[in-house]
């Protein structure tokens, strides 16, 4: 588990001398809660094509098989609690000055573990925006009526971020301003692979942070990572405190 260089005594010691502190997360800190990750042998890619349910052309040809696999996750979801990553890093935050927490998750997990400050770069699952006029609202059914419609008439779809999609302007810049500036930048469960997510960590190294990965395996990340810890992230973030 431990890193090559630093130990986890060194991270903690710098974790607590950095005034500014953020942590990039991905569907690996949401695991050990039940939640399915998206790439590798177990991954919801292995039976799904991003191209047929995560991209807003799969949308438009048809909605209802992809109203069909969010309400599918959104029930598994529905039964999962945060896990000990979740409440570590939400723990971490009340100890810092300056946290930001960037999640690529969906799931809202993050949120009931008490974290505060978070930027949920591709959307949220419990969330839907209507095609029409725009409106986003919570939406909590489980299940979900599919098709789901706005009071406007529209048709509503899920208010996250598919490939090709911009991700917003506000959340954007908000991540450029916490990665550009901390001290240390913890990158918990993600395969690295999806931008512009990926490239904050590298704008947080560029700008002189200290990067520190926490995954079960290696990512294109590790290279550039000034320590990896091998590990899941529940077990090793609750080290930290
Ligand atoms: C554990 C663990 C444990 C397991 N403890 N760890 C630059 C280069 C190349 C391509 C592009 C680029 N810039 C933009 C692109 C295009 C594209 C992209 O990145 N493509 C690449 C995949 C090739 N990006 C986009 O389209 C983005 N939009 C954009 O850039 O707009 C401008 C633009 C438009 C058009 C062209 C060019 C630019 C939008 C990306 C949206 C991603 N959407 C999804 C779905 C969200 C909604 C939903 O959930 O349904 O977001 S896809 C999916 O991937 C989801 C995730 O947030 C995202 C990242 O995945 P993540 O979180 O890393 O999960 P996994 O499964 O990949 O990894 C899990 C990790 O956990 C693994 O490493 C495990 O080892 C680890 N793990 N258990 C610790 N217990
Ligand atoms: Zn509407």
């Amino acid at each position: 588990m431990q890193s090559i260089k630093y130990s986890i005594q060194d991270i903690k010691e710098r974790l607590r001398n950095s005034k500014a502190v953020t942590i990039l997360t991905g569907a690996g800190i949401s695991a050990e809660s039940g939640v399915p990750i998206f790439r590798g042998k177990n991954g919801l890619w292995k039976n799904f094509r991003p191209e047929d349910l995560a991209t807003p052309e799969a949308f438009k040809r048809e909605p209802g098989l992809v109203w069909e696999w969010y309400d599918s996750r959104r029930q598994t979801l529905s039964r999962l609690k945060p896990n000990p990553g979740h409440f570590a890093i939400a723990e971490i935050e009340k100890r810092v000055k300056d946290f930001t927490l960037i999640t690529q998750n969906v799931d809202g997990l993050h949120q009931l573990a008490g974290s505060k400050n978070i930027i949920e770069l591709h959307g949220n699952i419990w969330r839907v925006r209507c095609l029409t006029c725009g409106k986003v609202a919570e939406n909590r059914d489980v299940p979900i009526k599919i098709l789901p419609f706005c009071e406007c008439g529209g048709l509503l779809r899920p208010d996250v971020v598919w490939f090709g999609e911009m991700l917003s302007d506000d959340n954007l810049t908000r991540a450029f301003v916490a990665s550009d500036n901390c001290d240390i930048m913890f990158v918990i469960g993600t395969s690295g692979v999806v931008h512009p997510a990926a490239s904050l960590a590298l704008r947080a190294k560029d700008e002189g942070a200290s990067v520190v990965e926490i995954n079960i395996e290696n990512t294109p990340l590790t290279a550039s990572a000034d320590a990896t810890f091998l590990g899941k992230a529940g077990e090793i973030l609750p080290q930290l405190l």
